[in-house]
């Protein structure tokens, strides 16, 4: 057995001391989108695979047998290139991914389905904007010139972002409430804008919105591929134990 992680969340994390502790060969994935990423206690490669047939070629080179995908749920790409590669190859394939959120009681939240559709419920009147989406999809704003962003990035950008009004904090998840909470009083927050990303990490901007009354744009998921999913690292470990690639363990007919 050789298991692939397509990492780069909090549960892709704990999936890997799980098998670094089991002793269970195993690689970590990034994609190499920030400048430090945190180190994993796994053999780790950094960027893309050049597109579905690289991750084949990768799979194939690297006699991988067990590919899991605990990439981040707006992970569409990678996500859709993993379950054709595992196809291709006939790799096991597990999502690990982690349940959307849903609006707790007090929660003011305005669902939307995609960047473009936050931009536009973004039309009213100038406001104090988190805009938690972290760095690719910044541009889109500027076609809402008028409110004043907080923009929360993992690294400081090259260039200043293109919206004429911004503050820019610089931090990594996971957060804290206790520290979102400063966040949004000190910046006068009056609105969020974030992605449904579900898990714990960023979580803590939602129950301060709560206790701040604050209305949150909420960005739902991209669809997926249809694929085996798993919320917990023990669903994946549980996956390992039971699921042996036929060419392991099972006795073939002659
Ligand atoms: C490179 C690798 C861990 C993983 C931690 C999780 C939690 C903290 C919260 C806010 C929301 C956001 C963003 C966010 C969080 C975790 C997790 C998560 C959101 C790192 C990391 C990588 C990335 C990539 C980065 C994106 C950006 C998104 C910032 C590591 C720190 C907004 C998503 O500058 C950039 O290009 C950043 C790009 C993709 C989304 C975007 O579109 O900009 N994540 N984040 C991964 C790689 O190279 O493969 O250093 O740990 C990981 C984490 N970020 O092990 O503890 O599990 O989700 N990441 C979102 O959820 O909305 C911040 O500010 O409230
Ligand atoms: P994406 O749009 O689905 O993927 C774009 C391309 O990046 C992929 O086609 C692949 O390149 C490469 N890639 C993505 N994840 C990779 C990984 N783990 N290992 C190797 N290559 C990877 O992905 P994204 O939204 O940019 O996310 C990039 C990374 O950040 C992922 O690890 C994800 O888990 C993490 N992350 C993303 C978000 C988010 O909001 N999107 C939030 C938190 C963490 P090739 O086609 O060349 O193989």
């Amino acid at each position: 057995m050789k298991v692939l992680i397509l990492g780069g969340t909090t549960e892709a994390g704990a999936l890997a001391r799980a098998l670094a502790e089991r002793e269970i060969p195993a690689r970590y994935s990034y994609a190499g989108r920030v400048a430090a990423p945190k180190l994993q206690p796994l053999p780790t490669r950094v960027g893309g695979f050049g597109g579905a047939a690289g991750l084949a070629a990768f799979l194939t080179a690297e006699h991988i047998t067990h590919l899991v995908d605990a990439t981040h749920p707006f992970a569409e790409q990678m996500s859709r290139h993993a379950v054709a590669a595992a196809e291709q190859t006939g790799t096991r394939l597990l999502a690990l991914t982690r349940p959307p959120w849903t609006p707790q009681h007090g929660d003011d939240w305005q669902r939307v389905d995609g960047i473009e559709a936050a931009v536009d419920a973004l039309s009213g009147p100038p406001q104090r904007v988190l805009l938690a989406i972290g760095r690719l999809h910044l541009a889109a704003f500027a076609a809402r010139p008028r409110h004043h962003y907080l923009l929360r990035l993992v690294d400081r950008p090259e260039a200043p972002p293109p919206l004429p009004r911004h503050t820019l904090t610089v931090d990594r998840g996971p957060f804290t409430r206790e520290g979102d909470l400063a966040l949004l009083r000190e910046h006068g927050v009056e609105r969020l804008v974030c992605k449904n990303a579900g898990g714990t990490g960023a979580a803590a901007k939602l129950e301060a919105a709560r206790l701040l009354h604050l209305p949150v744009v909420m960005i739902d998921r991209p669809a997926l591929p249809a694929r085996r999913e798993a919320h917990g690292v023990d669903d994946v470990l549980d996956w390992l134990r039971h699921d042996t690639a036929p060419h392991e363990g099972v006795e073939r007919g002659v």
